[in-house]
Order: structure tokens, then sequence, then C-alpha cells
């Protein structure tokens, strides 16, 4: 069990029992049709026909005591095994390769008949449930969570009428307007071909020359330098559907509309030095984030929202709507949020689940339609087409895939084929009448083409408004808060530092100046480019709201699930640690303890005799401040005094301040908070009152009778986390 169960009562189970019946409970039932418990204690260890087994750590050999002598082919159970082992591995995703995933819910509280037919964005009595991934784009299956890169948010809503996938990004916009680019953009991001370098990284030429000759890549180039590529969690994080689609309603009428996922905890990134140290100190950072708040009952959600504009409207701006470089400003078109979506199940085994879960943006629902985006046109042919090299013909019916609603067509075998269809036609028309196509009148669960009229001449071409590249990239750039616009600025430093060809630099700077003048000098300087003199145009001064996350902050905040780390010696005050730690748990934040050992730390004036004293989760060397968002110190003169020589912990806090976190700290405490970080001008608590300076929160006496202080400094911090 992990530490986030431990703390905080599990409410999954719970969930489960009360899913029976329900639609959402069908998917659950499905998938514990197919489910088997390892665990379970009449287990015996079999073949894979089934025969039970007595031994399978030796294979079948010719031996005496004294001679090892040859293996035999004969054995059939060893060459299963080895032969089995052999084969487990599956080609990786060509793209967002690394990923976790888990499952939901999504109800609706508002129907949007007035522009749909599909029963899962009209019926709000339904739940409808979900399987959701979350992924990097460039690294391979074994590359770090917190690398610098777009995050993945592909979400299957198992519907009453099929699957609908949406096969999103944390950011809304995206790098090319047409799919068929995508093979070149993804050639320039992965690694360089002669010499498979860097991994999972976007800092290096091949990148960096793309974005430059490819110009419809500035708008989305912004987003994936700013501090929406380096997610704090995966559950604080937006969604976006990206590409435009249709919704057709009963009187057969369209609206384009674009699907929005915004997060109850908000946006939230790490700072850059932080996620370069986690992806090194611990490359599952987010994998186990998540895992651990869905496992502590903590379930993360988002709201679901749409933006939605009349086909008759769809000249009225000054993008094209079909475009994906193109965000719509809310300004211009407003979010209408409608439904929530909760994760709050686990998986029970990656690989069946994770790995072999399949998106496509074709998987849509009679009322939900594609629209002429050419970006996402292409995309539902090369989806399907690379689930067949991925996991073959037959991947509908891995569990993890299965609509919950019956299927039955005329496709037929291919390897891996689960289903036995009965019957002795697979053909329409048959003369059994059987399978026959629905007419429209049967309902809204039947599929219809919409009619769209359509004209033009047969060419390579795209409108017009495709041939900007340049106005979004300025109004995010424009919207961004001061330290926003610095983090952007050092990224760019950071990623064209990684380029040592003056080519790609010496363009990147000047294409820069398109976007803002100073930006282009600043990064210029840093990275060792010529100065540009000249704003290559001018910058036309808009902003629009909520593309800075400072205004994406959550409703209520929270410290809920957020890690403290408590550091302690032998010595400390009790009174304080005990607090703290009760604070923390009933604010349902994770504390944990760290220590110089992980044996007993015992508290002033308890002796290792008492038998008593506090085991640490951590020693200060296992983990470090990066995997924490805030670090408390409670006084303790023996324990303060051992903390204050041990470079290690005065690193700790130093670190932390370094990251912008809260820090926290009582009694004598407060002296290991200034060694390691006071500034000029910082204020310390010297008496019972909390200070608060620079999100470092301190109380230097607490009363050793009474828990309040402590639990007054958790609510302080929260402000800070
Ligand atoms: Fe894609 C995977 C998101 C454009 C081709 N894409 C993939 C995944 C996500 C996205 C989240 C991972 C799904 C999972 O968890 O299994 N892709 C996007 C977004 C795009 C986009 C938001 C722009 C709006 N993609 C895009 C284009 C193409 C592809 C233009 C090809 C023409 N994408 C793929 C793929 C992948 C994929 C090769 C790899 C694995 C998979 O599909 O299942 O087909």
């Amino acid at each position: 069990m992990s530490k986030a169960s431990e703390v905080i009562s599990s409410g999954a189970e719970k969930l489960q029992q009360s899913l029976n019946g329900s639609l959402e409970g069908k998917k659950v039932a499905q998938l514990a049709s197919v489910t088997k418990d390892y665990h379970d204690p009449k287990n015996r260890i079999t073949t894979d026909y089934g025969v039970v087994q007595s031994n399978t750590d030796e294979w079948l050999k010719v031996s005496t005591d004294d001679h090892t002598g040859p293996s035999l082919l004969e054995d059939h159970m060893a060459r299963e095994k080895i032969n089995r082992f052999d084969h487990e591995r599956i080609p990786e995703r060509v793209v967002h390769a690394r990923g976790a995933g888990a499952f939901g819910t999504f109800t609706l509280h508002k129907s949007l008949e007035e522009y749909t037919t599909a029963g899962v964005l009209t019926d709000t009595s339904r739940r409808t449930p979900v399987f959701q991934r979350f992924s990097t784009v460039l690294g391979s299956r074994g590359s770090a969570d917190t690398v610098r890169d777009v995050r993945g948010f592909a979400v299957k809503f198992y519907t009453d009428e099929g699957n609908w996938d949406i096969v999103g990004n944390n950011i809304p916009v995206f790098f090319i307007q047409d799919a068929l680019k995508f093979p070149d953009v993804i050639h320039a991001g992965k690694p360089e071909p002669h010499n498979e370098v860097p991994q999972a990284q976007s800092a290096h030429n091949n990148f960096w020359d793309f974005q430059y000759l490819h110009t419809e890549a500035t708008h989305m180039f912004m987003w994936q330098q700013s501090d929406r590529s380096i997610p704090r969690s995966y559950r604080m994080m937006e969604g976006f559907g990206v590409n435009t689609f249709k919704l057709v309603n009963k009187e057969g009428k369209a609206h384009f509309v674009k699907f929005h996922f915004r997060p109850h905890l908000g946006v939230h990134s790490f700072v850059w030095d932080e996620a370069l140290k986690l992806a090194g100190q611990d490359p599952d950072f987010h994998r186990k984030d998540l895992y651990d708040a869905i496992d502590s009952g903590c379930f993360p959600k988002w709201d679901f929202g749409v933006q939605v504009v009349p086909e008759a409207d769809e000249q009225k701006f000054e993008f094209d709507i079909l475009d994906a470089t193109k965000l719509w400003p809310e300004e211009e078109v407003p979010i209408q949020f409608v439904g929530q979506l909760e994760l709050n199940r686990n998986v029970d085994e990656y690989f069946t689940q994770t790995e072999q879960v399949a998106f496509c943006t074709g998987h849509m629902v009679p009322g939900i339609h594609h629209s002429d985006d050419p970006l996402l046109q292409g995309r539902s042919f090369s989806y399907q087409d690379t689930q067949l090299s991925r996991l073959g013909t037959n991947w509908q019916e891995l569990p993890i895939n299965r609509p919950v609603c019956p299927v039955m067509n005329n496709n037929r075998d291919g390897k891996g084929r689960h289903t036995i269809t009965k019957g002795t036609v697979n053909y329409w028309p048959n003369r059994f009448d059987s399978a026959p196509p629905a007419k429209p009148e049967e309902g809204p669960h039947v599929a219809v083409d919409y009619p769209a009229k359509v004209e033009g001449m047969k060419a390579r071409l795209r409108s017009k408004k495709f041939r900007e590249h340049y106005n979004q990239a300025q109004l995010f750039f424009n919207s961004m808060s001061p330290p926003e616009k610095a983090h952007i600025t050092a990224a760019l430093a950071f990623e064209l530092d990684h380029c040592d060809d003056p080519v790609v630099y010496e363009r990147m700077c000047e294409r820069l100046t398109d976007i803002d003048l100073e930006l282009a000098q600043n990064v210029a300087e840093l990275v060792g480019a010529s100065i540009p003199q000249k704003a290559g145009r001018p910058n036309h001064g808009k902003t629009a709201k909520n593309l800075s996350q400072t205004e994406l902050q959550p409703k209520n905040p929270t410290i809920e699930t957020r890690r403290v780390a408590i550091l302690i010696a032998d010595g400390y005050d009790a009174v304080a640690y005990n607090g703290i730690v009760a604070a923390l748990k009933a604010a349902k934040a994770l504390p944990f303890t760290i220590a110089p050992r992980r044996t007993p730390i015992y508290a002033a004036g308890e002796s290792k005799e008492s038998g008593k004293g506090v085991k640490p989760d951590h020693n200060l060397e296992g983990m470090r401040s990066t995997m924490f968002d805030s670090v408390f110190v409670p006084g303790g003169a023996d324990s303060v005094a051992t903390l204050r020589k041990n470079g290690r912990a005065l690193h700790w806090v130093r670190e932390a301040f370094a990251h912008l976190k809260a820090l926290g700290a009582t009694g004598e405490g407060v002296e290991l908070i200034k060694d390691a970080c006071a500034l000029p001008g910082m204020d310390f608590s010297t008496s019972g009152e909390i200070t608060d300076s620079y999100g470092v929160v301190t109380a230097a006496k607490v009363q050793p009778q009474s828990f309040k202080e402590t639990a007054q400094m958790a609510k302080g911090a929260k402000d800070f986390v």
C-alpha cells in the first residue's frame, strides 16, 4: 500500500461497489470477466495450456549428482516459458510512447442538445465510463516523465452508442496545419538519425532548424517553451481536443466545436531546474503521482467545456477556425462548461490496459463529426493505421478497447481473433436479412453522415488565412505574466544553447523578432547570437484571458495530495512534529519524515531504551527536496544542531527555497532556515507570532501544550503551495 493510501482512506473500492448495474458498471463488469487474480490462494502454477506444474525452475536434463548434463528439447514447459518471454514486447508507440493511464467517469450537468444528438453530451443522467492516458511525446517508453515536452491527454469514452475518443494535448494548438507534415515535425524532434541523440528533448539542432523553416509552428513552440510543458502533475494541467470538430443536432444543423478540460486543482508547473533534476532522481514522478492520488481517494477532476461556433459564422474570424495552429480566444468564443471528468480507479495491469489502449480520432459517436480541419482529416487515417502494426488486426477486441455496446458486422478473422460469431453468412445483403444496416429513423444512436456541400479546386492548397503564422504567437507571449516571460526566455536560452550549429541559433533569434524584439534580444545575448536591432514585425499588443497559468488557479485552493517533507534528527520537538503531522493529515496532504538515518529517531527527552521513536520514511540521501512540494523543520535544540552541521540538510532547505516552495519552521528550526536561505530584508519570527516572508513561514516559540500554532502554520503554508 502506498504512503498516500496509508494517510487517506481508500475511496476506490467503495466506488466500485456503487457501480453495479450502471452504464459505468458495464465496463467494470466487462473487464472483470477477463480478469484473474494472481494472488488467489487456490492458484497453482500451470503451463499456458493449463497443466499444473511442480518445477518451473529447472530445465529437464540428463544429469547425475556429479555432472549436469544436456537440456532436453522435449521439455515443452521450459520452451514455452522462454518462448513467451522472448516475445513479450510489442512496438512502442511511434510518438507518445511513455505514458500513464487510469479509469474514470464522465458526467454531464448541462445538456448540449441544442447542438448535438450524442447521448454522452445530452443525457445528464448518464455516468459514462472513461479510460484516460497521459503521455509525453518525444521520449521512448523508458524515458523520464518530467522532460520539457507537450503532454498527451487522450480520453476514451465508452458510451452506449460506441466508443468516442478525444485524443488531445495539454496545449491547445499544434505545430502543423496539415497532417502530411507530421512525419517531418516528429523526425525533427526525435533523436537525430546519425547517433540517436538526444533522448526525450527538443534541445537540439534538428528541432530548431525545423521550427525556423516551418513558420506555422511559431505559435506552438512558444507554448512548448512555456511552463505548460513542465507540468507539476498530470492532475494539474488543462486538456484540449485541439482540432475543430462538428456537432450536429436533431434538426440536422451543424456547429463547429472545440473541447476543453480544466483541472480543479489549477494549472501548476515545475521550475526548470526541478524538472531537470527529477528526470534523473525520479523518472516515474508523474506516473507515481497519478497512481498515488487515485489510490488515496483524492480523485483528479476536470471541468469539461465546449466552444461552439455556428456553421454560418465560419468566416467571421481573422484566423481560420479549421487551423489547428490557432486557438479561439475566450473573449471571442466563451467556453461553456457543461460536464466533469473524474479519474477514480487505477489500472490493474499496465500492459493490458495502459499499453494496449488504442485511441483514434476517427472514433466518434453519432452527433459528433469530422470538420474539414486538414490536421484532423489526416490524423484519423494515421491512428487506425498505427494500431495495426502496434497491436494487430484485432486490436478493437482487446478488453481495454472493447465498446460496452453490442458490436456486429462482417469483419472476420485476422491474427488473434477472439470473438466467435455464430451464423452461416458473413456478408450483407444476405438471404436471412441478418445484421442489416439501421434506418436513420430508428433513433439518434444511428450514424448518419452530415451532408455538407463542398466546392473548390482539386489542388495541394490551404485557404488564405492559414498563411498567417505570428499573430497568436504574439498574443500568447503578450498574455504571459512577467515570471512566465522570464521562464520562456530561459527555456529558449537553454534549448538554443544545446544547438551547436550557429545557423540554427542565429536564425531562431531572428525568428523571435517576429514575436517580441526584447525577447529576441535577451535570448540572443544568452546564446551568443548577433543581437537583433529591429522587430521582424510590429507587436500588435493584444492579450487574451486564460493563456497565463496565473489565471488558472483553483477555485478552492487546497494542499490535498501535496507532499511535505519534515526534517528531524535526534532531539526533535515532539509537540511541533506531531502537531504538523496531524495538521497536514487533516488537510489530506502527505507528510514524510526525513532524517539522517532510517532507524528510529528519538524526540527530546525520549531515551533509546524507551523502544519508541519515530521511524523516518526516508533518509536524507534517499530523497531530495525536488520530490516534495514543501519542507518543514520543527524545533528541538539537538535535532537542529545536528541538521545545521549536515550539508545535505542545508542543501535540502536551500534547494526547496530556490524552487520557490513553501518552507516552514518552529522553534530552533528557524535557525536552520536562516542558515540555508536568509536573504537581505527577509523576516523571521522571533517570538510566538507567525511570520511569513518570501513564502517562508516561521514561529520561533511554540506553546508546548498546544498544537494550534502548527495547525495554523499548515494553513498559512497552503497559500504558498
Ligand atoms: Fe497524434 C498518438 C495527440 C497530431 C499520429 N497523438 C497520439 C497520442 C496523443 C496524440 C495524445 C497518444 C494516444 C495514446 O495515449 O495512446 N496528435 C495528438 C494531437 C495532435 C496530433 C493533440 C494534433 C492536434 N498525431 C497527429 C498527427 C498525426 C498523429 C497529425 C499523423 C498524421 N499520434 C499519431 C500516431 C499515434 C499518435 C502515430 C502514435 C500512437 C498512436 O497514435 O496510437 O498515430
